[in-house]
């Protein structure tokens, strides 16, 4: 679980990553609907699904929302994110397996916008961070 330095850690970096929020978060959703299509049936209401698209900037932009949120309440991500983990088990019925898909996006696009940043240290934090919301979103399925 994360540590009160993985929490210092990821709060520092995300300081420096919130400003540029909508950017990461198209650009994470972008990749993830190219490199992993099956991510696509989830969205086929959308009228273009192609990287960097009007739904897709603002389904960015959305998803970060909720990345934001989860920075906020990192001390009991469990609680603070049941609201959203009942919204994808019971309505939209993502299969689980995609948080890990879609956070694996968003480290490359991290890393990618913040090559100087993006320390070893911040990447652990990251991961660790990004796999706890996961684990958090999939409370409501069982
Ligand atoms: Ni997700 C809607 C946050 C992963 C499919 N998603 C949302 C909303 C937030 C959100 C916030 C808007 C909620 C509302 O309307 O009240 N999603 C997150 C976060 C993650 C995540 C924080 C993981 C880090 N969502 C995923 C994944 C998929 C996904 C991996 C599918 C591959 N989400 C959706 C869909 C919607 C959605 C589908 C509704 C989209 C729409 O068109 O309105």
């Amino acid at each position: 679980s994360l540590t009160a330095k993985n929490k210092d850690t990821i709060k520092s970096f995300w300081a420096k990553a919130a400003p540029k929020a909508e950017e990461i978060g198209t650009d994470a959703l972008s990749r993830m609907l190219v490199v992993y299509p099956q991510t696509k049936t989830y969205f086929s209401h959308w009228k273009d699904l192609s990287p960097g698209s009007a739904p897709v900037r603002k389904h960015g932009k959305t998803v970060m929302s909720g990345v934001a949120e989860a920075v906020s309440k990192i001390d009991d991500l469990t609680n603070g994110l049941l609201t959203l983990s009942e919204l994808h088990a019971f309505q939209l019925r993502v299969d689980p397996a995609n948080f890990k898909i879609l956070s694996h996006n968003l480290l490359v696009v991290l890393a990618i916008q913040f090559p100087d940043d993006f320390t070893p240290e911040v990447h652990v934090a990251m991961d660790k961070f990004l796999s706890a919301v996961a684990l958090a979103l999939s409370e409501k399925y069982r």
